[in-house]
């Protein structure tokens, strides 16, 4: 549901007797580029138009004190006293709390209210959207001056250090640097980044929710980064330059991974192919041949699915099926996987139907609901006057 702002401030009013210095930080979608982030190479994610809200306040002494509404639950705690809780929520405010007095930023207490409509758990980066919400709520109460860039390097380093996933910058830079009617084309490795249009003529972006996420989830996301990284070093015993997959081409792989770890070389492989995807993506985004980029777009779902082995039955069910229609150009599984969405290029006539009949075959195969969202894209990380 759509976040009403006054009446969240009527809320945060309520609750802390104050008036809220109020922001806004929205969830992502990738286009193409999964998992070649943390190996240094190139995603193409762009912020949409839904987001998490943050208000706060300063408090007259040292106490954090945070509610959020989707959960009805309150945390307190003393700032300098900050440690992962059990609770869950709580920690990618408190990871990024963490981070700015650990790098020296002076901050004192605060009461922090939550509200958004990114579906949790759905892969859309709720949880960076609310450590970059968190940390720029934080850089305007206390008059911080941090970069966008550091804000997005503070909320990636609040969620390896807070919720314990090595994740890569691609969720928390989207949300900071999202651009509306654009995707960001951004190298991992320089950071450098360039806005692309995303002109889809007569088509709609739409995401299937499974409403699952697998529990192995965040463990297989360390795993596989893992993978990646011994891979790198079997390779860099050969070609001492290659620092990471983004420096590495198919013949390497072939020389020094092949024959000694069949599972590191598949997922390596696939990281490799899908940074030589997403430069072919971004040149048929940019002559507007949609029917080309939604061909590479499945194409990654096989990848993600039968060699990184990142998919699952709920999703790769999505994909198959609009596959067999003649109204969607593209599909793939989204984000980390185990669950959460899957991306769909649908031409717009078709939209109603595709989801109608989408939703009843998913809930008989799976017996489970099945969300569907049709998204456009936002800007990012900004205050909300
Ligand atoms: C998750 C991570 F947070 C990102 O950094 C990225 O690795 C993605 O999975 C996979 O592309 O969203």
């Amino acid at each position: 549901m759509k976040v009403d702002v006054e009446d969240l401030k009527k809320s945060f009013q309520a609750l802390y007797h104050a008036t809220p210095l109020l922001v806004k930080s929205p969830g992502r979608i990738n286009i193409i580029g999964e998992h070649t982030d943390y190996n240094n190479g190139f995603v193409m994610p762009a912020a949409i138009d839904k987001a998490i809200y943050i208000g706060v306040s300063k408090r007259e002494d040292e106490e954090v004190h945070l509610f959020a509404k989707d959960y009805g639950q309150s945390h307190q705690v003393n700032l300098h006293e900050l440690k992962v809780t059990e609770k869950g929520w709580p920690n990618y405010i408190l990871g990024v709390t963490d981070q700015l007095l650990k790098r020296g930023y002076q901050i004192s207490g605060f009461n922090l209210y939550i509200d958004g409509d990114v579906p949790l758990g759905a892969g859309l980066s709720s949880s960076a959207a609310v450590e970059c919400a968190t940390a720029y709520a934080l850089d305007q109460l206390f008059s911080l001056s941090i970069s966008k860039l550091d804000t997005a390097l503070i909320a990636q380093k609040a969620e390896h250090v807070f919720a314990g996933v090595s994740c890569g910058i691609m969720d928390q830079f989207a949300s900071v640097f999202g651009k509306k009617d654009h995707a960001i084309l951004l190298d991992c490795r320089s950071l450098e980044y360039h806005y692309v249009p995303l002109k889809l003529d007569g088509y709609k972006l739409v995401l299937l929710n499974t409403n699952v996420k697998h529990s192995l989830a965040d463990s297989a996301y360390n795993e596989r980064r893992a993978q990646c990284e011994q891979g790198v070093a079997w390779i860099k015993e050969q070609h001492p330059q290659v620092n990471s997959l983004r420096d590495a081409d198919l013949e390497m792989l072939d020389q020094c991974i092949r024959e000694k770890d069949a599972d590191v070389y598949e997922k390596c492989k696939f990281v490799v192919s899908e940074n030589i995807r997403l430069i072919q993506a971004a040149e048929y985004l940019k002559d507007g041949n949609l029917a080309a980029l939604g061909k590479l777009m499945f194409e990654t779902h096989d990848g993600l699915s039968n060699k990184y082995k990142v998919s699952c039955k709920e999703l790769d069910f999505l994909v198959e099926k609009v596959k067999q229609t003649d109204t969607v150009l593209g599909a793939r599984m989204m984000g980390g996987g185990f669950g959460g969405c899957t991306i769909n290029i649908v031409k717009n006539e078709a939209v109603d139907d595709l989801i109608t009949s989408i939703t009843a075959s998913y809930s008989k195969e799976f017996e489970l609901n099945l969300d569907a969202y049709i998204v456009t894209t936002a800007s990012g990380t900004s205050q909300v006057v």
